[in-house]
């Protein structure tokens, strides 16, 4: 069954200032139909054609790069939008202790998200996840996810970031650390939240 794309959860512009609608019109119509297209194109009439997103994701290591790529690229997009949310949407108290608990704070949280952000070298993403009943940030290249057999870093992602330069060059340019600062303005927490209960079950 060929992957589709879903619409956003939110108008192209929901997001502004802090992500502009042109770098969202391109970015999902665009580049996520993009991920989508050449995946249905690696797997079909192949036996990874039945397999599920998550499935392809998991087997990363012993699959071609197109697919390995492209399955990785709709996957971390789609958690990418479903990551944000207009005005972003408040911390509970809840989760703030267990950000606490886990960093130290809330801005020390920030700093180590933004070094994970900053210091991929060139195209990747920026996580915090979830791993043996604690919170981690780290980093994954190109479309690679913490959920691939082959990450450096593996755990149950609860919120990424699109490092890529498509993902805030029209606003951002060069200033990769000005976007992952203003990243934080459309978290949506009740998401990250949610996902994080779910990991720890
Ligand atoms: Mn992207």
């Amino acid at each position: 069954m060929a992957f589709t794309l879903d619409p956003l959860p939110y108008a192209k512009d929901a997001l502004e200032p802090h992500i502009d609608a042109r770098t969202m019109e391109i970015h999902h119509d665009k580049h996520h139909q993009g991920y989508i297209n050449n995946l249905n194109k690696a797997i079909e009439g192949t036996p990874h054609a039945n397999k599920s997103l998550d499935q392809l994701v998991k087997e990363a290591g012993s699959i071609s790069m197109a697919v390995r790529n492209n399955a990785g690229g709709h996957w971390n997009h789609k958690f990418f939008w479903e990551g944000m949310i207009p005005n972003g949407k408040k911390l509970s108290d809840a989760f703030l202790k267990v950000i606490n608990d886990n960093f130290g704070s809330f801005d020390a949280l920030k700093e180590q998200f933004a070094q994970a952000g900053a210091s991929r070298f060139g195209s990747g993403w920026a996580w915090l996840g979830f791993s043996d009943g604690r919170l981690n940030v780290c980093s994954s290249p190109n479309q690679d996810n913490p959920l691939m057999d082959v990450a450096e870093c593996k755990c149950t992602p609860l919120l990424g970031v699109d490092v890529w330069e498509h993902a805030y060059y029209l606003k951002y340019q060069n200033l990769r650390g000005d976007y992952l600062k203003a990243f934080w303005n459309v978290v949506n927490w009740e998401e990250v939240e949610k996902r994080y209960n779910a990991a720890k079950k």
